[in-house]
């Protein structure tokens, strides 16, 4: 009754929306006995990556990094959803390397910088705004928006409940062995 590992990505923008899918999916695959292991800034920046910035260096160990945390978790068995901005084609690229290709589900949350800002949801595009955070994505700092993501969800047209159901037809054969 097991099920085949791999990393779900999640890429966007600060506020696109990526926890909520990401925690969405969780619930649902949970449903349909499935082992995961969710890899987001909260268990990681404040972890394992602390001493990064956000700097473009720093981004990229910072990714470098989770691609070979969710290998192990991919070897214990789990579906892994890394939720990061992870903002460079070149780094998002290394991650597919590392847990190897066919391994590797990408999930573009497509939601613009325009409606991540109205959203601004804690507050941080404010602060980009005045400066008080510097470099900070779509802002001060680039995005490279992926183009030729597994996944595409637009948030300001899709509800949750379709986001997670193209991500779990998307996934349904890769779950069997
Ligand atoms: C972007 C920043 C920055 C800057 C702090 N730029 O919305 P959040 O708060 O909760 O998610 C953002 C999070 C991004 O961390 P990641 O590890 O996903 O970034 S990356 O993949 O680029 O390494 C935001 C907060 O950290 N945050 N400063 N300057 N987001």
């Amino acid at each position: 009754n097991g099920h085949n590992s791999f990393l779900i990505w999640i890429t966007g923008l600060s506020g696109s929306g990526k926890s909520t899918i990401a925690n969405g999916l969780e619930e649902y695959l949970h449903k349909i006995g499935v082992r995961t292991y969710v890899l987001d800034g909260d268990n990681i920046r404040h972890g394992i990556n602390d001493n990064l910035t956000f700097s473009p260096e720093d981004r990229s160990e910072n990714i470098r990094r989770i691609g070979e945390i969710s290998k192990l978790f991919i070897d214990a068995g789990c579906v892994v959803i890394g939720t990061f901005i992870s903002p460079y084609q070149k780094d998002r690229q290394k991650v597919k390397r590392i847990v190897a290709p066919s391994n590797f589900v990408e999930v573009f949350v497509n939601t613009s910088i325009e409606e991540c800002e109205r959203r601004d949801v804690k507050g941080l595009y404010k602060k980009a705004r005045s400066g008080e955070i510097p470099n900070f994505t779509g802002i001060s700092a680039p995005y490279e928006a992926p183009e030729n993501a597994d996944i595409e969800i637009k948030t300001e047209t899709e509800d949750i409940e379709e986001a997670i159901f193209k991500i779990a037809d998307f996934i349904k054969e890769k779950l069997k062995y």
